[in-house]
């Protein structure tokens, strides 16, 4: 299939060492001539794959650069690509594009090189989803889970997966041939048999799914607690920077504040609230509000308590709010005399740690436990963990599809309609690699690229 020439920027619009305009498309050496020229060879004799300095010549000014030339099929897209990198600067690449564009190239819609490696079967549609997962990567594990998906690990699972089902179904097709009350027997046997592999593989890379959502997403911790008990000292604690107010005055934050910190690869969110209490002061109120709110959307909840003081009815509400929800408990002020008891509080929270925010002492320990707490093991710098949600609805749905199956073979279904269904979970399998040809899919995937990649 042949498509028109596109053009964009690749690189940040900004100030920088270097800005890349990307071409793409069987004319873009035709424009790049008419736009670039070098004194060592002209631009139509370009060896691919090779920089060539030069100079870039547009309608209001010249700049020295360099381009280069990859020729089809041996280009990200498959298809010809030339890339001009000039100084870096907003005004600059700007003048480069309009005049490509104006010398017959296209403006490119975000994502469509990618898409066109995906269209010319450079790519697969999860190894594109892997390309836009490392571009907006805050933390080493995603950078790890993309790199993971861009390397093919996921296609080659649900592709081996794929051949094990196209397997069970060759099977099925030779008995359905030579009809024999012995062989087909024997061949449900080895259909069930097998399928519970299928079905092995496809549970342990669903579980795998909320350790990479963590992964995906962050992990938040929500820091709730009476007022006064050390709440914004342990935020400030755990950053390693005084990022929040602290004072002994009662009510001193108001606001959610939220800031973000990295552990073992692994993002985390902060939020630190407002004192819980009875107030009469109006913005407290608000401010305790939206800190019984935050609870809602905590994935970890980190209640802090001051170790100088008993348990009194304020705790006692909010440990009636915090019942089933994953918390740790934290007794702070450890470093003064302590006057809370331990034992009761154990026999409340699972998970309960002694610390000082003031003198930092336990700080590492939050840390450790909570990545335990929504991390599924280590995280293996090779192993594949589903981070993206429609691929783990794709195996949620296979699954379900294989329940189908197993429902069918129950009932004694016949072995030909049940090849249907099992053909049913082979094609569902593959909406995650983009072999199951779905429209929608494709255009849902790549409207979340940025123009230029
Ligand atoms: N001795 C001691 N004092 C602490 C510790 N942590 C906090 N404090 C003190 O307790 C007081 C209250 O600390 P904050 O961090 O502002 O408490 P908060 O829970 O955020 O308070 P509000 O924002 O009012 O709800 C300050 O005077 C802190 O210095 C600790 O571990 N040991
Ligand atoms: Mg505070």
């Amino acid at each position: 299939m042949e498509y028109k020439t596109i053009t964009a920027i690749s690189t940040p619009i900004g100030t920088g060492g270097i800005s890349i305009i990307r071409m793409c498309g069987k004319q873009s050496l035709d424009i790049l001539s008419k736009i670039f020229s070098c004194k060592t060879c002209e631009v139509k004799n370009f060896e691919p794959r090779k920089m060539y300095l030069g100079e870039v010549t547009t309608e209001h000014f010249k700049d020295k650069g360099m381009a280069v030339y990859f020729m089809a099929p041996f280009s990200y897209t498959g298809e010809d690509i030339v890339e001009i990198h000039t100084h870096g600067g907003a005004k600059l690449a700007e003048g480069v594009l309009k005049e490509l564009l104006k010398n017959g190239a296209y403006m490119a819609e975000a994502g469509e090189f990618t898409k066109r490696a995906f269209l010319n079967g450079k790519i697969s549609l999860d190894e594109a989803e892997g390309v836009i997962d490392l571009i907006t990567s805050e933390s080493d594990s995603q950078i790890r889970a993309g790199y993971n998906l861009v390397a093919g690990k996921l296609k080659n699972k649900i592709i081996n997966l794929q051949e094990k089902i196209t397997e069970i179904l060759a099977k099925i097709e030779v008995s359905l041939d030579y009809p024999d009350e012995d062989l087909e027997e024997e061949t449900t046997l080895d259909v069930k048999k097998e399928l519970g592999q299928v079905e092995e593989k496809l549970i342990t890379l669903h579980n795998t799914s909320s350790t990479g959502q963590v992964i995906k997403n962050g992990c938040r911790l929500v820091i709730v607690g009476k007022t006064n008990v050390g709440k914004s000292s342990l935020m400030n604690a755990l950053l390693n920077y005084n990022r929040a107010i602290v004072t002994n005055i009662q009510g001193t934050t108001r606001d959610i504040l939220e800031e973000s910190f990295e552990y073992k690869g692994v993002k985390f969110i902060l939020i630190d609230t407002a004192g819980i209490r009875e107030s009469k002061n109006k913005i407290e109120q608000i401010g305790i509000e939206r800190a019984k709110n935050a609870i809602s959307y905590a994935d970890i909840i980190i209640y802090v308590i001051d170790g100088t003081k008993p348990l009194d009815n304020n705790d006692y509400n909010l440990i009636e709010v915090l019942k089933g929800k994953k918390a740790i408990c934290i007794i702070n002020k450890i470093d003064l005399a302590q006057k809370i008891e331990i034992p009761k509080i154990k026999k409340l929270f699972n998970h309960v740690l002694e610390v000082s925010a003031l003198e930092e002492k336990g700080i590492e320990n939050i840390k450790k436990l909570a990545y335990d707490m929504v991390i599924d093991g280590e995280v293996k710098e090779n192993s594949v963990i589903l981070t993206n949600i429609r691929h783990i609805n794709i195996i949620a749905e296979s699954l379900k599809l294989l329940d189908n199956v197993k429902q069918s073979m129950k009932n004694n279904v016949s072995l030909d309609l049940l090849a249907l269904d099992i053909k049913a979970v082979w094609l569902k399998l593959g909406e995650i690699t983009g072999t199951t040809d779905v429209e929608a899919i494709v255009d849902m995937v790549f409207s979340k690229f940025c123009v230029g990649k």
